[in-house]
């Protein structure tokens, strides 16, 4: 499936650690009326039935807000909730493999943080890749970084939309400048905040003048 590069521009990651109380689906819902371009569901915990209970909720925001969805490394949940794709990591199944299983129609989103594996991820057929952590984040604690060298030099590399991640919020966006990244991936910039609307319409209106 082909993506245009401006769905990368806000890419939003779920995480349910940061709720504290707060329901995920009210929380997404305020974060797409505010300008996300893109959703991932990311579930660590879950069991299957949930997850997929989960994924159906999303997926019905997602919709309503014309905003591309994807279920963070499992095809199974991504298949059965008809969602618009599926994200994987290096640890995770092959990305060639998640091609063959969920078809051409649907999104392959694959995270490198080599300019090798990120070639062989769009030769495997990944419509984007998530690159990271580019600041460091105490969110995904196994994270690799990437330095600003290697982002460019992956965006040169690569003709598919590619989306920074990892430690990325108001004070660093402006750094990714030059890079040649279509968008910023944030979780805590936006699910730690007490106001996750006014966290997106800043970050939106960030990342639109980093890629400018
Ligand atoms: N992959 C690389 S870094 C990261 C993921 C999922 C965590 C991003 O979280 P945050 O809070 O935006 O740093
Ligand atoms: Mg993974």
């Amino acid at each position: 499936m082909k993506l245009d590069k401006k769905a990368m521009q806000l890419y939003v990651v779920t995480d349910r650690s940061w709720l504290d109380g707060r329901s995920l689906e009210d929380q997404v819902e305020e974060i797409a009326a505010a300008g996300a371009t893109f959703l991932q569901l990311r579930e660590k915990h879950l069991d299957e039935e949930t997850f997929l209970k989960e994924a159906l909720k999303i997926k019905e925001i997602a919709v309503r807000h014309r905003v591309p969805f994807v279920i963070n490394d499992n095809i199974e949940v991504a298949l059965r909730a008809d969602a618009d794709g599926v994200h994987v990591g290096q640890s995770d199944m092959q990305a060639k493999d998640v091609r063959r299983l969920i078809g051409d129609g649907k999104i392959l989103g694959v995270s490198a943080n080599t300019v090798e594996q990120a070639v062989k991820a769009q030769e495997s057929g990944a419509d984007y890749l998530g690159v990271g952590a580019v600041f460091s984040t105490s969110t995904k604690l196994d994270a690799n970084d990437v330095s600003f060298e290697t982002l460019r030099r992956i965006c040169e590399a690569v003709t598919i939309p590619v989306v920074a991640i990892g430690g990325i919020g108001e004070a660093n966006v402006l750094k990714l400048r030059g890079s040649g990244v279509d968008g910023i991936a944030v979780i805590s910039a936006i699910f730690a905040s007490p106001d996750v609307a006014a966290a997106t319409r800043r970050l939106r209106a960030l990342s639109e003048e980093m890629t400018a």
